[in-house]
């Protein structure tokens, strides 16, 4: 009986390395270009760029009772949609924005458009209270959200308010600062739902881990 040498045995191991990185390519290639987790620095502040069709980092980490800003960047040449929730389903073959909205109940949230067009809806609401929109409800007293032109009471009532969101204009920025409750720990989905999700369906999603 022949025993495999030790050449035998290097080129057993070179071939099993090749089969290995062939069979897993995609995977490594996507290893190794997808940001890590990406947190605030230690003013608590992350800034998160939106392109066509991603966001920069994907992976975000909050802790739980860190209070945080999120910048939000507009670079692409669409206008773009920023909303986190539990999870996503589909409508048919339409991406439907997540459920349960992560911002529900969190009502020391303010949001402060630092420049260009953009515009916040739905945040602030207490628990519950999701879907009902900018109205008196809406708990606009404790959430610091400019009104601007365009932001009309019965245009709000006319839309249909998913949870919180914000749309932004190409070129817009905009900062979402708030305390990270800890109930909300876990994992989280954020992504732009326009054109009736395609952008999230595209790749521009996200994902958000709240530590304890
Ligand atoms: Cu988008």
């Amino acid at each position: 009986m022949n025993r495999p040498g030790p050449v035998l045995f290097l080129l057993a191991v070179i071939f099993g390395g090749l089969l290995f990185a062939i069979l897993y390519a995609e995977t490594i290639a996507f290893a190794l270009q997808r940001p890590f987790a990406a947190r605030p620095g230690p003013d608590g502040e992350i800034e998160i760029v939106m392109e066509d069709f991603n966001f920069k980092p994907s992976v975000i980490r909050l802790k739980a009772g860190q209070r945080v800003r999120l910048r939000l960047r507009n670079e692409g040449r669409h206008t773009h949609e920023f909303m986190a929730g539990k999870e996503v389903k589909l409508e048919g073959d339409v991406s439907e924005p997540p459920e349960p909205d992560f911002f529900e109940g969190i009502m020391d949230v303010r949001v402060e458009v630092i420049r260009g067009s953009a515009m916040p809806m739905g945040f602030g609401e207490e628990e519950g209270m999701e879907g009902m929109g900018m109205g008196e409800m809406g708990g606009m007293g404790m959430a610091e959200v400019p009104t601007g032109p365009g932001i009309h009471a019965e245009g709000m009532e006319a839309m249909e308010v998913h949870g919180s969101m914000v749309m932004m204009d190409p070129m817009s920025e905009l900062v979402i600062e708030f305390t990270v409750p800890p109930d909300k720990v876990g994992t989280w989905i954020f992504g732009c739902f326009a054109e009736d999700g395609l952008h999230y369906d595209d790749g521009m999603r996200g994902i958000l881990i709240v530590e304890p």
